[in-house]
């Protein structure tokens, strides 16, 4: 056969390339972005990968670290597949990424997301349905969506207000404005600050600590506590009794209590 046809051949039979890595440790398990050489963008093979992957968790995993190869977390929506998108198939894009962050948020379990270098655009906005977030001092945070005379599209005017306030966003998406780790941290991105290199090692701390919780606990932080926090006062604390009784009937919640009242359970400690 000659060589040209050879090489035609050998291409279509290649598996396409993963741009998720999962990994599974024990009870927690790793979730990757792995398209370094683009700086993570999210391309929508990627964003459908990332889909499958949470849609297909086995079992016994109770916690996730999703983190980045490479020197960036994530740059974002893919530029390259924005060009030719009418308005209507706009909505339509932008709808599909709410359902998939949408299962990052209000999944099967909670999410640790590992902050590096640039967290940018739909990466800050995909970093934003994680529930514990920690940024190593490389990290910095932008909506470039400003510049690129664009607006948010996966769920960042909804997410990233709640978590560091309307007025934050509109400065970074007006001015262009490029927040520090330290900045991101002061503001309420990031829960944890840590050194360059160190993120992944307290992210998966983090994570083993949370998969030790009781399920119903983890539930109710994922699914009652963001939804409570939107009520007036007197929904939710109706909504807050409900979720307390389903919580400390389980018999996990008894054990539990039982452990600390016959001493074998650890007592909360003073830090340092
Ligand atoms: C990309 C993308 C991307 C990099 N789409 N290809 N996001 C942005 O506007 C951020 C755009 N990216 C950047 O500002 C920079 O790339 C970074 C600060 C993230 C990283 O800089 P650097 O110097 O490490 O890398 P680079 O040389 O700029 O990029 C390396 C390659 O990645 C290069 O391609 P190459 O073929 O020339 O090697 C870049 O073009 C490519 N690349 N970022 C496509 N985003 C649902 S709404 C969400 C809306 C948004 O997210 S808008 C914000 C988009």
């Amino acid at each position: 056969m000659p060589a040209a046809r050879q090489t035609t051949r050998n291409k279509s039979t290649r598996a396409p390339r993963s741009l998720v890595a999962f990994e599974r440790r024990g009870a927690i398990s790793l979730l990757r972005l792995e398209r370094p050489e683009k700086r993570n963008a999210l391309s929508d093979t990627m964003v459908q990968e990332l889909d499958a992957r949470l849609g297909a968790l086995p079992e016994g995993v109770k916690a996730l670290v999703l983190h980045g190869a490479g020197r960036h977390f994530c740059a974002g929506l893919d530029l390259a597949e924005l060009a030719e998108r009418s308005a209507a198939e706009g909505v339509a894009h932008s709808r599909m990424w709410h359902r998939i962050f949408d299962r990052i948020q209000f999944g099967s379990v909670p999410v640790v997301a590992v902050l590096h270098g640039a967290v940018v655009g739909g990466g800050l906005e995909l970093a934003s349905c994680a529930h514990v977030r920690v940024a190593e001092s490389s990290a910095f945070y932008a909506f470039p969506e400003g510049q690129r005379g664009i607006f948010l599209g996966g769920g960042g005017s909804v997410r990233v207000p709640r978590l560091i306030g309307a007025h934050r966003v509109a400065d970074m998406m007006l001015t262009g404005r490029v927040l520090s780790a330290e900045e991101g941290h002061a503001a309420g991105i990031a829960s944890y600050l840590v050194r360059a290199g160190e993120g992944l090692a307290k992210g998966i701390e983090l994570a083993r600590r949370i998969a030790s919780n009781a399920p119903a606990t983890n539930y109710a932080l994922m699914h009652a506590l963001p939804r409570i926090a939107e009520l007036g006062q007197d929904a939710g604390l109706l909504m807050e009794s409900l979720m307390a009784g389903i919580a400390q009937s389980e018999p996990e919640a008894k054990k539990r209590m039982r452990d600390f009242l016959e001493k074998r359970a650890s007592k909360v400690k003073r830090r340092g």
